[in-house]
């Protein structure tokens, strides 16, 4: 961990702490489980753990929606066994990064059952952003924009006024105009900063400063200023840092005031956007004295093609060079579907009671992570992908996603990548729980835990941990440079003489010269096979 001081080079690690492991036998996942299995983040090899939302929560968005951001919700943990959970992983040389969801608290926040109960026009309303409705009797909302996942943006409360929710009518929005708002989360920050944690993920980073001057305007003008997440044109009167609701220019002096007190610890301590913005516009979020780093979500929409993967990763490099930021990719998360399973669209399986899915899902997986592994820049792995899991098909009944029950909503559901993982071979818990687990586990997951995979050389798990071991020897700053290879090809080589090849079509091919040191597929006869990846060391290439 602490050998690349400024995080520029990092394996991330996220759990979902629900479904990672079970500590106490209840069936959720917990801090305790985690300490259960600190050794296979320790074999993993990688540099820091990324926890999702384990505050208090109603869990009315899977813990992203907080009832208080100075605790453990007591299903998880408790504050020592989190205290505990960063020494242990700290002395395995793992740092912890922790979600900040600063968009909007939950509606049991102690601050917002206040504002409900003090009323219109009171000082508590202010840190909420309430207004009066249209209409006769305002019974109309003040606008007409929808949230994102389904469903108007505001919600009535009993003596009449509104509420801005982007998200679940359970996750009403801050008003980051007000003082104290600001200054809680200053302390929010500076709480989890002196119990060691070393960075910040921000949840929904470009959404938390807006301007509700009246008259609101209607949606679609709103909706033009929106191009990344729901395909707007961009442009307009609400273009460019000057929408409403929505990557405004003046969030990054919410972030100006984060960095003050990042910068008062040593080591500093880092943050990363979660920012659904067009790529022009990034540059805002990693600018030294805003957040610093920024995710790379294109990925988790690029199709397999080497042509499509090559220009995202392309324009990504271009943009952090001259950002002078670090590349943060991101194949898979907790929001998308599965990366095995999105790299092969429509490929049939993956019920509970049925089979995994077949196809080249995992091949295009494998192969992905190690291409993603060889570029410059943080890598953030989501539990499970190390075991290849695929998406779950779970029936709608057994969904917990807020989103799966509203059919306007702009994100699909997001159970099936949330499943419990798979530890041991024996069913019906698989070693994550002596307990039915909070989500289905399908039956076939034995074959794919981690006991099953741990001592099997060409497993994922045995993938995974050879290319970030091989990655801790071989990563080092500076660019890489293309190799022309074949349409169907993306290879490249780093200042190391490290050399990657991905193979996006379905005839095996020639590698270039050098030492082969690791390959997602057995290579046939030495050829690349399709939907693989090869490491190579080649002679070193100038800088
Ligand atoms: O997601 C922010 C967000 O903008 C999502 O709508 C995102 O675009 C979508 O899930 C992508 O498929 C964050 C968290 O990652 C998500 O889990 C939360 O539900 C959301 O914030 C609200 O806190
Ligand atoms: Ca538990």
């Amino acid at each position: 961990g602490h050998e690349d001081a400024d995080r520029r080079e990092a394996v991330v690690y996220q759990v979902y702490p629900r479904s990672f492991a079970d500590g106490n036998g209840d069936g959720i996942g917990d801090l305790r489980g985690v300490l259960h299995r600190l050794d296979h983040l320790a074999e993993l090899g990688v540099d820091a753990v990324w926890f999702s939302p384990f505050y208090p929560s109603a869990l009315s968005d899977g813990g992203y929606d907080v009832d208080d951001y100075r605790d453990v919700d007591p299903v998880l943990g408790t504050l020592d066994e989190f205290d505990e959970v960063v020494r242990c992983l700290g002395d395995a040389g793992i740092e912890v990064v922790i979600d900040i969801v600063a968009n909007h608290s939950s509606d049991r926040h102690p601050w917002f059952t206040e504002a409900l109960a003090a009323g219109r026009g009171s000082r508590a309303r202010e840190r909420y952003v309430f207004r009066d409705g249209r209409g006769e009797h305002g019974e109309l909302p003040p606008s007409d924009w929808p949230a994102f996942f389904g469903g108007p943006a505001w919600t009535r409360v009993a003596d009449g006024q509104w509420y801005l929710h982007l998200f679940t009518p359970h996750q009403p929005d801050w008003n980051w105009s007000d003082p104290e708002v600001r200054a809680d989360f200053l302390h929010t920050l500076r709480f989890w900063a002196d119990r060691g944690v070393a960075g910040f993920r921000v949840d929904a980073a470009m959404c938390l400063t807006k301007d509700l001057t009246e008259p609101l305007p209607p949606w679609d003008e709103v909706y033009a200023g929106f191009p990344v997440l729901v395909g707007g044109e961009g442009g307009g009167r609400f273009g460019e840092g000057r929408n409403p609701l929505y990557d405004r220019d003046d969030v990054q002096d919410v972030y100006a005031e984060w960095r003050e007190v990042f910068d008062r610890y040593d080591p500093p301590r880092f943050a990363v956007a979660e920012a659904w913005v067009d790529p022009h516009r990034r540059a805002r979020y990693t600018s030294p004295d805003s957040l610093g780093q920024v995710f790379s979500l294109d990925l988790l929409m690029t199709p397999w093609g080497a042509q499509e993967f090559g220009e995202v990763i392309r324009r990504t490099l271009d943009q952090v060079e001259a950002d002078g930021s670090a590349a943060t990719w991101v194949l898979s998360n907790h929001d998308v579907p599965r990366h095995a399973t999105r790299l092969a669209p429509g490929t049939p399986g993956g019920a509970l009671d049925g089979v995994p899915p077949g196809g080249p899902g995992l091949d295009r997986a494998r192969a992905a992570t190690l291409l993603m592994l060889a570029l410059p820049g943080n890598a953030y792995l989501y539990q499970g992908e190390e075991l290849g899991l695929p998406e779950v098909a779970l029936p709608r009944e057994v969904g917990q996603d807020p989103v799966a029950g509203n059919d306007d909503s702009v994100v699909p559901s997001r159970d099936g990548c949330r499943v419990p993982l798979p530890w041991e071979e024996h069913p019906p818990f698989f070693g994550f729980s002596d307990h039915a687990a909070h989500l289905p586990q399908p039956a076939w997951f034995g074959e794919l835990s981690a006991a099953a995979q741990a001592n099997d050389p060409s497993s994922t798990l045995s993938l995974y941990r050879q290319a970030l071991r091989i990655r801790r020897e071989l990563r080092t700053a500076g660019p890489v440079t293309w190799l022309e290879l074949g349409p169907e090809l993306l290879a490249f080589a780093r200042p190391s003489g490290w050399t990657s090849v991905t193979n996006f079509g379905d005839t095996p091919v020639e590698l270039p010269a050098g030492e082969v040191l690791l390959s997602s597929q057995p290579l046939r006869d030495g050829l690349l096979p399709g939907d693989g990846t090869a490491w190579l060391r080649g002679p070193s290439v100038p800088r």
